[in-house]
């Protein structure tokens, strides 16, 4: 295959000139590889952006895509419906704790993030308690680029040229991130519940009766894997309760198996009031992401007259035809294939590999859970992000995609993984960062 001309498609959170001067061209891809333009096999470390979960190309999915745009190509949802749709959030509300039992749907992650934040500030209101429109996120949480998600979203590159444009009535709490504390611990840390306490300081300086919801990545994933300490999110879930606060889960990168279990909500056993998705929803297949909303929320809506719309939010492609064939084929292979019971049973194989890494010098920090890892290495002098930068282009170059986040590596593979690929991971890592 020959080179395209790479000038006019202006990449998103890329160095563009850097990218174009010596780009990286995937050209196609099967199970856990991908496929170089030059015909190299690099072994996916990633899931694609953490959301091939069920490895790539899958027939099954493949086919189910193809009969659906063959079928009933497009169909609205506004004041109108197609049954694909329905049968698709009934099933997801059924592999969803408790009761998130209404499914909205979207087309990426920062439109669930936008549509649950509106969600809980609409919710409130429907409740006659109009003052609760403040958001909470956390300090280096990633929330999408929307300007919703944005301003919840605490990572400051993604802030800062767009500062004085971020949504009013926003706060923070602290991020969990502690080195001196937990570096190098498996799983979750011991140290740093108390930092969820941080909300009763919020709800202090600016009252809960203005306080809409709180939302936090239950495992903070793009801005490098970042572990919540043991009880804090039930410390957060507990205080959210007592001061009449939404709590929002993104699990946009943790829903649908990456910790062994279908939402990390199950996996700490903390439930949300609202969850947002996409990724791995479809596979990645189709962009899709949805908001799943407990009983309570959705029934506060459903009150005035009957032919009264009752939440002025949606998309045009809210519950697109061939995403919800995707996402009912998706989910079909994760149950058939057990895949979030496979995540778990490797999850100690896993975290054992990549703790083998310590003792590389570079390397000042490693943490995982279920199938997620972050290895944190130590920046070159004045040169913030290049350690790690050039090891996604060494890895690159002799066979692995792993992602980067500053001088962080993230690695999260699809749930199909093998353990000699795990060791194969892991090998080829050492031999990278060894040199860097
Ligand atoms: N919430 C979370 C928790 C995410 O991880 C989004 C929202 C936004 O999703 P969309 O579909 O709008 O991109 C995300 C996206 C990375 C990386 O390398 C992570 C994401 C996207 C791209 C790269 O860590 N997460």
């Amino acid at each position: 295959m020959t080179l395209p001309s790479l000038d006019a498609f202006w990449m998103p959170f890329t160095a563009n000139r850097q990218f174009k001067a010596h780009p990286r061209l995937l050209a196609s891809a099967q199970g856990m590889y991908y496929q170089s333009l030059d015909g190299r096999q690099i072994l996916d470390g990633t899931a694609g952006l953490w959301c091939v979960n069920a490895g790539h190309c899958r027939e099954s999915i493949t086919q189910a895509i193809q009969k659906q745009a063959a079928t009933l190509d497009y169909a609205p949802t506004f004041q109108m419906g197609h049954p694909i749709a329905f049968e698709l959030a009934d099933r997801l509300a059924k592999l969803l704790p408790g009761d998130l039992n209404a499914v909205f749907f979207t087309n990426s992650g920062a439109e669930s993030v936008d549509t649950a934040l509106k969600i809980a500030i609409a919710y409130h209101r429907a409740r006659g308690d109009a003052s609760r429109t403040r958001l909470i996120g956390r300090e280096r949480g990633y929330h999408g680029v929307g300007f919703g998600g944005m301003s919840v979203g605490g990572i400051g590159s993604n802030r800062k040229v767009f500062a004085s444009n971020l949504i009013p009535g926003v706060d923070h709490l602290p991020h969990t991130h502690n080195l001196a504390q937990n570096a190098f611990t498996p799983g979750q840390p011991e140290w740093g519940d108390h930092l969820a306490d941080e909300l009763e300081r919020l709800v202090a300086l600016h009252d809960s009766s203005t306080i809409a919801a709180v939302i936090v990545e239950p495992v903070a994933g793009s801005t490098g894997v970042l572990i919540p300490p043991k009880g804090y999110l039930e410390r957060l879930r507990a205080l959210c309760d007592r001061h009449g606060i939404l709590l929002i889960f993104d699990e946009v990168i943790t829903g649908f198996g990456r910790l062994g279990t279908a939402f990390a909500a199950d996996y700490f056993g903390v439930m949300p009031d609202l969850i947002t998705a996409a990724k791995g929803l479809t596979n990645g297949t189709i962009p899709m992401g949805a908001v799943f909303a407990r009983q309570y929320i959705y029934d506060a809506f459903m009150q005035g007259p009957e032919t009264a719309i009752e939440l002025f939010h949606g998309y045009t492609y809210s519950g697109h035809p061939l995403a919800c064939a995707a996402a009912q084929a998706t989910l079909e292979i994760y149950e058939q294939e057990g895949l979030f019971d496979r995540a778990k049973a490797l999850a100690p194989y896993w975290q054992e590999a990549v703790h083998s890494l310590q003792g590389i010098p570079s390397i000042i920090d490693i943490r995982n859970l279920g199938l997620m890892a972050g290895i944190e290495l130590e920046p070159y002098p004045n040169q913030p992000g290049q350690r790690a930068y050039q090891a996604l282009v060494n890895c690159f170059e002799t066979g692995l995609l792993i992602r980067v986040t500053g001088d962080i590596i993230a690695l999260s593979p699809p749930l199909i993984v093998e353990k000699s690929q795990i060791d194969q991971m892991v090998d080829h890592l050492r031999n990278i960062l060894k040199t860097l």
